[in-house]
């Protein structure tokens, strides 16, 4: 199989937070395993927007799938088609120093809030690397075996065809390393982020690999937020829901052991706090969508989810 070019992202340093953001007012409920889904399991999940599944994958199918993405991380070559790096690795490499994607210079509109953008991995040896890499996309490839198996695995497929009415199909994967330290994701709408008509149906699993915990930025998830339809996003600290707006919401937390995943549909208002402990929080999220749904542009999407001509401030 060929391999794609790689894209190298050099994140801009994410401006602090207000740690309020994720007070969580209750911790989410699961159940375990793929097979305990059922159909009051299937109901729950489309008025809560969300389902937990504890024990889903195997200790070492986990284990197997940490193993591919150390490769990606420490390999002079990885077979994925983009890492990126948190804004920190920049006080390493001085040569980053102001450069930034500049919006006069018509870049992607997904490239604003994500810094320099290069075609090599910068001159520094694979563990320091590693210590700062914090997503990799792409990578669902025969090449990597592991990651390419916890994305298609039956039972997941099973779940996955009911949620969508139809085969699914894997339209993005991503593995998100957060490093100690290691910046929040701000909340928002996956939907906001992907060019597919409104009709489209689209479901979200984020795996854990590693224990996910409130400390070291578990996901939180606005419970039920999928119903009140898509909201204004806007570029702050990332492209996100306002913080105004979450603040007046009550927020759910969802820790859960390495093999235990979250199932979600791409409407509902997600974002992990950053990393306060000492060590790397790994992850692997894959969208799937039905067999209708339909890509469209940026300026579908910016009419439904951007500030533009609405006259909303945050
Ligand atoms: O793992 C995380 O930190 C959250 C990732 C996420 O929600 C996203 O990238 O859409």
């Amino acid at each position: 199989m060929n391999r794609p070019e790689l894209r190298v992202v050099f994140e801009p340093e994410v401006p602090a937070y207000d740690p309020e953001l994720y007070r969580y007012q209750r911790v989410a409920e699961g159940i375990a395993g793929f097979e305990a889904v059922d159909e009051k399991e299937l109901a729950r999940f489309r008025q809560r927007g969300y389902l937990v599944v504890h024990q889903a994958y195997s200790m070492a199918g986990v284990e197997a799938a940490r193993r591919e993405l150390h490769r990606l991380g420490t390999s002079p070559r990885p077979v994925c088609e983009s890492v990126y790096f948190e804004g920190a690795v920049r006080r390493q490499l001085p040569e980053l120093e102001g450069k930034a994607v500049s919006p006069s210079s018509g870049p992607r509109f997904a490239d604003l809030a994500l810094g320099h953008t290069d075609k090599r991995l910068p001159a520094l040896d694979p563990a320091t690397r590693m210590r700062f890499v914090r997503k990799f996309m792409g990578f669902t490839r025969e090449e990597n075996p592991a990651l390419k198996a916890l994305a298609e695995d039956p039972s997941l497929m099973r779940v996955l065809s009911r949620l969508l009415g139809g085969q699914p199909r894997l339209y993005q994967d991503m593995a998100l390393i957060k490093p100690p330290g290691g910046r929040e994701k701000p909340w928002h709408q996956d939907r906001a982020y992907f060019n597919l008509t409104q009709a489209s149906r689209i479901v979200g699993i984020w795996i854990a690999l590693d224990e996910a915990t409130p400390e070291n930025g578990c996901m939180q998830v606005i419970e039920g937020g999928h119903r009140q339809g898509p909201r204004i996003h806007f570029m702050r600290r990332d492209w996100q829901i306002c913080d105004s707006e979450i603040a007046r919401l009550p927020r759910v937390a969802i820790p859960m052991k390495a093999g235990g995943c979250l199932l979600f549909d791409a409407l509902l208002p997600h974002g992990t706090p950053a990393n306060r402990t000492g060590r790397q929080r790994w992850a692997v999220q894959y969208h799937y969508v039905a067999p209708d749904s339909r890509e469209t542009e940026d300026e579908d999407r910016l009419a439904v989810f951007g500030e533009e001509g609405k006259g909303v401030t945050c």
